[in-house]
């Protein structure tokens, strides 16, 4: 069965008195072997045996990206480097980049999420995978490369970039799946509109699109203009890439793989636990990692949890599509604003392409927000009187659903650097000590 629906569909208390037994391996694994957690353990007058519940999970620490960098690259490993047989890293917009090293069957464990991740979005081993994720230190291309191949697919590794040629081994090949972020997917549509190919009557029927925020309009404007259903990815390098949570036919939420990661959500404020439901800062701590466990790994990202039943039959938490990351929150006239609102905001107009970039720059004491678009090409050239009303038509449209003052600067299509990986969404041109 490549897909493993013991676990998957597992009633959720047996799930959780596996998930309890693999937590206390786990911390017990972690005390002993990483000095960081140790000491940190120490610190808190806290021992492995005090773990007695998934409560209990309340009682330990945090782990954050710095720990991961202060301990660069390899302090934070529980095994010797002779049995790590893969490191993968991610790089980061500042400072060290972080690392994930894996032994065998750290690997084997992400190959069988991947698997069921290909599996929930509809592809069987007769199809024909095209995976345009970065492949390397990026943990996108090797994962969903791993997952193909266990699954039987034929892959073919294109790597992200040189969208031409996406295109043409697209049709060439008969390409049934495409793996890459959605703001690419986005870029090798235009482009393949550009080039007068068809998507919509190519082969191509599932993208798993993830490793970037994304709205369901988007989704839609995706699924639209491909002709495809676009499934969901979510993931990252501290717990091993993508496959830590995956869509199902349902498209409603993603199923986190329960029995190798234990969710919570807590307030960012106060990193106090939230109740199921409540939107808040995602915490993961892995079950059944080797090389390099994580304890309450703070990922930044928000989303809410919910315990339903799902039509697919799988009784394995949902997770609701990310919201935003709390490093990516602006705050404008005392309003919280997230990338997403503004996205969401901006694919309900007719006039304008689902291309844009927020610019943050400080006016006086204030933060001012500049959402620059691309207008479709007819209004771009229907003139100066028509691009000053469809600015207004924006602001008015985010004055309204958001109750905030933006300004809004509509540019001629194309204008914005197109996406071959992760979408660069805001520019901050405030001064560096004034964020
Ligand atoms: O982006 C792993 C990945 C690869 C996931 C391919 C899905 C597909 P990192 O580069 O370490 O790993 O970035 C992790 O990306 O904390 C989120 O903020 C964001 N992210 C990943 N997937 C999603 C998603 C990979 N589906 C960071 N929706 C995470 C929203 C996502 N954000």
């Amino acid at each position: 069965m490549p897909w493993n629906k013991e676990f998957e569909c597992m009633p959720v208390e047996k799930l959780q008195k596996f998930q309890l037994e693999k937590f206390k391996e786990t911390i017990e694994w972690v005390a002993q072997k990483v000095p960081f957690y140790k000491n940190k353990f120490k610190e808190m007058g806290i021992k492995p045996g005090d773990i007695k519940s998934l409560e209990d999970a309340a009682k330990l620490p945090f782990t954050i990206k710095e720990d991961l960098r202060d301990n660069y690259p390899f302090d934070l490993c529980a095994v010797p480097l002779k049995d790590v047989v893969r490191v993968h890293a991610s790089s980061g917009t500042t400072g060290k980049p972080i690392t994930g090293p894996y032994t065998q069957a750290d690997l084997d464990q992400w190959t069988e999420c991947m698997v069921r991740n290909f599996w929930a979005a509809g592809v069987r081993p007769e199809d024909i995978v095209q995976n345009a994720y970065g492949h390397g230190l990026f943990t996108g291309g090797l994962g969903f490369h791993q997952g193909a191949g266990k699954l039987g697919c034929t892959t073919v590794p294109t790597g992200a970039g040189l969208t031409e040629r996406q295109i043409t081994l697209m049709k060439d090949f008969g390409v049934n799946v495409l793996l890459c972020t959605p703001s690419y997917a986005l870029t090798i549509a235009e482009r393949a509109e550009e080039l007068k190919v068809d998507v919509r009557s190519l082969p191509v029927r599932v993208g798993i699109f993830g490793a970037e925020p994304w709205t369901v309009p988007m989704r839609r404007e995706i699924e639209e203009r491909m002709g495809i259903k676009a499934m969901e990815a979510y993931g990252l390098t501290e717990l091993g890439g993508p496959g830590v949570a995956f869509d199902c036919k349902e498209q409603n939420g993603l199923h986190i793989n329960e029995d190798h990661y234990l969710a919570e959500i807590v307030d960012p404020a106060t990193m106090e636990p939230l109740p199921m439901g409540e939107k808040g800062e995602l915490i993961f701590t892995s079950l059944q990692r080797r090389a390099m466990p994580m304890i309450r790994y703070r990922t930044k990202d928000i989303t809410s949890l919910s315990r339903e039943t799902c039509s697919c039959g799988r009784t394995f938490l949902k997770m609701r599509k990310v919201f935003g990351r709390t490093d990516d929150m602006l705050i404008i006239s005392g309003v919280n604003v997230f990338p997403s609102q503004i996205e969401s905001l901006l694919l309900d107009l007719d006039e304008v392409e689902p291309q844009y970039r927020l610019i943050v720059r400080k006016k006086g004491y204030l933060d001012q927000l500049v959402v620059q678009v691309e207008a479709k090409r007819e209004v771009y050239e229907a003139g100066k009187e028509k691009q000053l009303e469809v600015e207004g038509k924006i602001m008015g449209h985010i004055k309204g659903n958001m109750g905030i003052s933006v300004e809004v600067n509509l540019v001629e299509p194309k204008f914005i650097a197109r996406s071959e990986g992760k979408a660069l969404r805001v520019v901050d041109e405030r001064p560096k000590q004034e964020r």
